[in-house]
């Protein structure tokens, strides 16, 4: 597997970074190449903190690390939303000089993570190896401070702890039922008609999200063009802000990465008591968002101040976060066990959570974020768990992860019931937490 693995990445790197998946995916995915970063680290130093590094040339001039960075290279007709629709440069002041342009969205900031595993592969490996990841995160580290800050400045103006976001696409989770109020909320105007291109890479169309999300999608879009992407303007007046739980908490876990990397460069203390105090804010506020009732934590949309009930593996946030307490943490691993998630009957690789609960009226097992497994939720859950101290779950979680994979192969997602592999085939990330968990 772990050869497999590797040929998978070696297929999709264009150059220096690796393009999400062969056909659906034809870009560089921010996210995506965090959890790269941390496959690519099992096998060459250099090219994995190159992943990082080249998208870290693009981050806008707030901070912001985009959600996509362009491959110049790759055919107009190969993914919509593409470069020429976001025309990022020349219309947004923050953006940096294109090409290749960037859209004008972020996603989960994993990255430190990514950069964190890279440096604890590299010092077992040799001294080489060791010189060249020490100087991949002297040259990384104040962007990624900067890119931490901006999440909890711009994107958190009230200083609240939890991240705001303006589209689904920015939680990863895009058509999540986290987000179906928010977005039946928004009213579309007129625009432009446009042509989708992901229908024409996937087997069957209700694997990915609908027509009627995709419209909500694409004027999420034009609302943040039209306001040239001023955060301030749209921090105001834009139809969909929400604050994720989820992408709060993975700043929290990447926080931990960036005091661990600062200690290793010897940053200074103000920045470490900064990062420690960004720790501590997002954990308590992540606390407060907690629903006794369901057992797991919510998201919170801000346009109609409104808790967002819905049963997904984002509500565990807190066990992604830490630092909770044991009376938490036991609820939350009874509601991992329950019939709810790990223990619904029938599920193919227990205890692998379905990334909505089947009890959700909104549940779809096929459909994208709205039913089935997907491995980078479980690696997330996994690295969770072998932080609390849970090691029998954690090694639970491994293993069945990876018989999914050794079923399936390196699928986006997978059913969760019969174990079929949906959506892209040879999907990078799939392929890297595999490698994590093949050498963990
Ligand atoms: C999916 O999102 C993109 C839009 O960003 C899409 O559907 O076109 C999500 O699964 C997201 O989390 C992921 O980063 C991206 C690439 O794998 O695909």
């Amino acid at each position: 597997m772990a050869l497999r693995a590797a040929e998978v990445l070696r297929k999709n790197d264009m150059g220096g970074w690796t393009r999400a998946a062969p056909t659906l995916y034809p870009h560089q995915w921010s996210w995506d190449s965090g959890f790269i970063a941390i496959g690519l680290a099992h096998l060459d130093t250099t090219r994995a903190a190159r992943e990082l590094t080249l998208l870290f040339r693009r981050q806008w001039r707030t901070g912001k690390v985009p959600h996509i960075v362009f491959n110049p290279l790759a055919p107009p007709e190969s993914y919509f939303p593409g470069p020429e629709h976001w025309i990022s440069a020349g219309v947004f002041p923050d953006a940096p000089p294109a090409p290749p342009y960037t859209s004008a969205l972020c996603q989960p900031p994993i990255h430190a993570v990514g950069a964190l595993r890279i440096w604890e592969v590299a010092k077992e490996r040799s001294e080489e190896d060791k010189d060249t990841a020490l100087s991949f995160l002297r040259e990384i580290y104040p962007k990624m401070l900067r890119w931490h800050r901006y999440l909890l400045t711009d994107r958190d103006p009230e200083g609240s702890g939890l991240v705001t976001i303006y589209h689904p696409w920015e939680s990863g989770t895009d058509n999540s039922p986290r987000w179906d109020e928010a977005l039946e909320a928004v009213e579309i105007g007129v625009m432009a008609s446009y042509h989708r291109r992901d229908l024409a890479h996937v087997d069957d169309p209700s694997e990915r999200p609908t027509d009627k999300d995709y419209a909500r999608y694409i004027w999420l879009v034009e609302m943040i063009k039209r306001a040239r992407c001023d955060e301030r303007e749209i921090y105001k007046n834009h139809p969909f802000r929400v604050k994720d739980v989820l992408m709060s908490a993975i700043l929290v876990l990447a926080n931990e990465a960036l005091l661990e990397i600062a200690d290793a460069i010897e940053a200074p203390d103000e920045d470490r008591e900064q990062i420690s105090a960004w720790i501590e804010c997002g954990r308590s506020s992540l606390d407060e968002r907690w629903d006794d009732g369901l057992g797991l934590c919510l998201d919170y949309d801000v346009r109609w101040s409104r808790s967002l009930r819905a049963r997904t593996v984002a509500g565990f946030a807190p066990l992604v976060s830490g630092g909770i307490s044991g009376e938490r943490r036991a609820r939350l691993l009874e509601s991992l066990d329950s019939r709810y998630f790990g223990g619904v009957s029938g599920l193919r690789h227990r205890p692998l959570p379905p990334s909505t609960s089947p009890s959700e009226r909104r549940f779809h097992p096929r459909s994208y974020w709205r039913g089935p497994v997907w491995p980078v939720v479980s690696w997330l859950l996994w690295k969770s768990l072998a932080r609390e101290g849970e090691e029998s779950r954690a090694a639970e979680v491994r293993r069945g992860a990876l018989a999914q994979i050794s079923g399936g192969g390196f699928a986006e997602y997978f059913e969760p019931f019969t174990g079929e592999p949906l959506g892209s085939d040879d999907q990078s990330w799939t392929a890297a937490v595999a490698l994590d968990w093949i050498h963990a």
